[in-house]
């Protein structure tokens, strides 16, 4: 495959939120981030990846723009922007935008306009429908909580929201709006930043006769089936590319809810020229039961390998995957993979060698490198995010149990991974002089950047070793992947190879020591390159959770 700067770079993701404030409003922001360049520099990682900085009404932290083209004011405006472009090129940074072309704010112009009367100009920018027999257009649910329309008063008319209430629906149908999006994608690769993430980029192609789904509270089918893939996906993105994005050397990596390996490839195959990259969930739903992410099921281990595998076969010559656990989406990933309990610091470089040794890009998620962990806020009422609240007033509404739907909100809560960046064990972590916008995790005097920084042992020094490994051997980007025992349930052990050498990592997923059955690939002559526990020789039983990148000789 063609080797470019975007396969072997390591991303770094950034909730800009959460990361560092340095106003004391208590919410993070551009200068912040600028402020810990040199930190990231320092952790070795070559691009970042940062959630929405644009203008924003922020009724879903960003994720909802009312200006594509402004930087929001909470965040430092576009001064600070534009020096923080600066300071990340200075230093060999590259800086990925994140883009929600899915949909819009409804306080964005576009949508002001449209809203006003059936036919204004912007009308057509976004769907509107009249309401079936006093009913919404259709049965589906939003992503959050309740139907995916909403009728509006003015009109008398229903829009689509497949997020919030605030997030309706733009129309790539309109070729106006297709205009504007490249315009827009433009005007960011003209301003020099390198690459970007593209939200629920699945998801913009609509299938127009808003079929009812059969089952619309099995999420994971309906989105599948109705709302991800529609039937022009491929020839807006292949348009994206060929008017815009092939004009610019930056990667792209799509966001996809209803991405899954029987589509995957039209996405980033090289040949169709249409994305780089995409992150598909099926590691990430795969605790999530008929009912969705707070309904979860217990998961074996040989389930979890079999994506990567599957993937990395799919992929293999073809596509580039992309290779994360965690985001500002999801629970922590040492709290969610790993065992946060009894083997933090064990699991938290286990999960750190998984993500630094597979073929694909790695995707770092903010303070996963110094083990960060979920949080228990004892109240419903600490939480913010708005998917989480939206499933609590679902859940009550039904009746529920809401002291064991909290248990569940702690397992689960998008808010997990967004407290506050711990940087040291003072106010706040750190983090900021005020009142955080959410609180930090009461872990902050044991787990922070400071405490790691000189301690040899630490996560962070772990995630370091791995991340300068993996960019001093090419054979840990491009080298082919065998996954070894692929029904153990619990050890995760694959070689790593090209033509000049071979690797084998050994993983041990559980709490308990595991011998290995048998002696894979001869490793009394192999050498100990990396480990996550203080040893040296090659035993036939892993330890809890211990992990081992070993060379073969
Ligand atoms: O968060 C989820 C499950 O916990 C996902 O279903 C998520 O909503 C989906 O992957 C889309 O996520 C992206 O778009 C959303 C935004 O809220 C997320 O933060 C973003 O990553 C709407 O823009």
């Amino acid at each position: 495959m063609n080797k470019t700067w975007w396969k072997e770079g390591i991303v770094y993701q950034i909730y800009p939120r959460s990361y560092k404030d340095t106003t004391g409003n208590g919410v993070g922001d551009i200068y912040g981030i600028i402020e810990k360049l040199d930190y990231l520099k320092s952790l070795g990682v070559d691009i970042i990846w940062l959630c929405p900085v644009y203008q924003s009404p922020n009724d879903d932290n960003g994720y909802d723009i009312s200006d594509y083209r402004a930087i929001s004011e909470d965040f430092g405006g576009s001064d600070a922007f534009d020096k923080l472009l600066k300071g990340m090129h200075k230093r060999g940074l590259k800086l990925v935008m994140d883009l929600v072309l899915n949909h819009s704010s409804d306080e964005h112009e576009w949508f002001k306009a449209s809203r006003l009367s059936k036919d204004n100009p912007y009308r057509d920018y976004y769907f509107w429908k009249p309401s079936k027999d006093e009913n919404p257009p259709n049965n589906w649910l939003s992503f959050f909580s309740g139907s995916a329309w909403k009728k509006d008063e003015l009109t008398d008319e229903y829009f689509l929201h497949l997020f919030t209430k605030k997030q309706p629906d733009l129309n790539w149908e309109n070729p106006k709006v297709r205009q504007e999006i490249h315009d827009i994608v433009e005007f960011w690769c003209k301003k020099g930043v390198d690459g970007f993430r593209m939200d629920v980029i699945s998801l913009i192609s609509k299938q127009l006769d808003f079929p009812d789904s059969p089952c619309p509270k099995d999420y994971g089918n309906t989105i599948k089936n109705y709302y991800a893939n529609g039937p022009r996906i491929h020839e807006y993105l292949n348009e994206l590319n060929k008017k815009v994005l092939s004009k610019y050397d930056i990667m792209t990596v799509g966001e996809g809810p209803g991405i899954d390996l029987n589509n995957g490839l039209d996405y980033v195959d090289e040949r169709r020229n249409e994305l780089n990259m995409i992150f598909h969930f099926d590691h990430m739903f795969i605790d999530n039961g008929p009912g969705g992410k707070y309904d979860p099921i217990d998961v074996a281990l040989p389930k979890f390998k079999k994506v990567f595998t599957d993937w990395d076969e799919k992929l293999k010559g073809k596509g580039w995957g992309s290779i994360f656990l965690g985001n500002h989406d999801f629970s922590r990933m040492v709290s969610r993979f790993g065992n946060d309990k009894d083997y933090h610091l064990e699991s938290a470089k286990l999960l750190a060698m998984l993500l630094l040794t597979m073929r694909g890009t790695s995707y770092i998620y903010q303070g996963d490198e110094i083990g960060m962990t979920n949080v228990a806020y004892p109240s419903i009422e600490d939480y913010n995010d708005v998917e989480t609240l939206g499933s609590w007033n679902d859940a009550k509404a039904r009746g529920e149990n809401m002291d064991a739907f909290l248990k569940l909100v702690h397992r689960q809560s998008r808010d997990n991974a967004r407290t506050p960046m711990q940087w040291n064990s003072s106010k706040n972590a750190g983090f900021s002089e005020g009142n955080p916008w959410l609180k930090v995790n009461p872990n902050y005097n044991s787990i922070n950047v400071e405490a790691q920084i000189n301690n040899p042992n630490s996560i962070l020094n772990f995630y370091k070793t791995m991340i300068r490994f993996r960019k001093e051997n090419s054979v840990m980007v491009y080298g082919d992947y065998k996954c070894l025992y692929p029904e153990d349930n619990n050890l995760f052990i694959y070689k790593r190879w090209d033509e000049k050498s071979s690797y084998i990592i050994l993983l041990n997923f559980s709490n308990k020591p595991q011998a290995l059955k048998t002696n894979p690939l001869n490793l009394n002559q192999s050498e100990l390159l990396i480990s996550n526990l203080e040893e040296g020789k090659f035993k036939s039983t892993l330890l809890p959770w211990e992990a081992q990148l070993r060379k073969l000789i």
